[in-house]
C-alpha cells in the first residue's frame, strides 16, 4: 500500500519554512501517481535531449538542465498536482491568502552533468520580490545518482549570493536526497546549487508559486556567483 503524507501540521510547516527557508515533507504524492509523471516526462525528453538553453549561458552559468513546460503543451496531466488541496493549503499558509500560480517547468537532465551552480532564482534585494519553488521528484535522487539538491539555510535573509567557487562547499549546507514522492519547498532567494550527476539522468518538476505582490517575470534574472543572467533577453545583466 502507498503511504501520503496525510495531517499536515500547516502552521507548523510554514514556521519552519521561514526559519530555514525550505522544508521537506516525504511521500508527498503516492509513488504510483508520480511513477505515472515519470513515464510521461520520459517519453518527452527520451533519454538524451539537447540542451535548450546557448552554449555560452551553459559555459558560464554551469547550468546544465532542459526545461520542459508540459501545461503550456495541454498535458493536463500535470494540473493533478498543482490542484491538490494539501499542496494549495501549504501554499497559502506560507505565501498568505493571495498568491498566485506562475509555472510548471519540468528539468531534466543527462548523464556528465555537472548539475547547476550556486545561485538564487530571483534577485534578493527587495524581500516581496521572491518566487517559491514547489519541486516534486518523480524518481529517487540519492548519493549513487548525484543530482542531489545542495541548500544553505536560512540564506533567504542574507540578500545576493557571495563571491566565490561556483560549485563551492559550506559548512553549514544541507544535502538532500528527495525519494520518488518527496516535495520541497524552496524560497527563492535561498542559496542552492544541484550536484554533479553520476547516473544516466535526473528529472524534477517545480511548480513555482509567488506572492500576490511579486511581479509576473520573478524569475527572468537568476543570480549566480559570478553574474546575473536575463533568460529573456540571454545576457548577462550584471
Ligand atoms: O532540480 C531541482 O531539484 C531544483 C532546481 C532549481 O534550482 C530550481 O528549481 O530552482
Ligand atoms: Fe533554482
Amino acid at each position: 500500500m502507498t503511504k501520503i503524507a496525510s495531517n499536515l501540521n500547516y502552521d507548523a510547516l510554514a514556521k519552519l519554512f521561514w526559519v530555514q527557508g525550505f522544508i521537506v515533507i516525504e511521500d508527498f504524492f503516492d509513488t504510483k501517481l508520480m511513477s505515472e509523471a515519470q513515464s510521461r516526462i520520459m517519453s518527452h525528453f527520451g533519454e538524451s535531449p539537447d540542451y535548450a538553453h546557448d552554449q555560452h549561458f551553459i559555459d558560464l552559468s554551469k547550468t546544465e538542465v532542459i526545461p520542459w513546460f508540459p501545461q503550456n503543451e495541454g498535458h493536463t496531466f500535470f494540473n493533478t498536482f498543482e490542484s491538490d488541496t494539501r499542496l494549495k493549503k501549504l501554499t497559502t499558509q506560507i505565501l498568505g491568502e493571495e498568491w498566485k500560480n506562475q509555472y510548471c517547468m519540468v528539468m531534466f537532465s543527462k548523464k556528465g552533468s555537472k548539475g547547476q551552480a550556486w545561485h538564487q532564482d530571483c534577485p534578493p534585494e527587495n524581500n516581496t520580490q521572491f518566487n517559491l519553488n514547489r519541486l516534486l521528484y518523480s524518481m529517487d535522487v540519492d548519493e549513487e545518482l548525484g543530482g542531489q539538491v545542495y541548500i544553505r539555510p536560512g540564506t533567504h535573509r542574507l540578500g545576493a549570493l557571495t563571491k566565490g567557487p561556483l560549485f563551492e562547499d559550506f559548512d553549514d549546507q544541507v544535502v538532500l536526497s528527495p525519494k520518488q514522492g518527496t516535495l520541497v519547498l524552496l524560497h527563492g532567494h535561498c542559496w542552492h546549487r544541484i550536484g554533479k550527476l553520476n547516473g544516466d539522468y535526473r528529472v524534477s518538476t517545480n511548480y513555482r508559486a509567488a506572492p500576490r505582490e511579486a511581479a509576473d517575470s520573478i524569475t527572468d534574472i537568476c543570480v549566480y556567483r559570478n553574474m546575473r543572467y536575463q533568460f529573456s533577453t540571454a545576457q548577462i545583466v550584471g
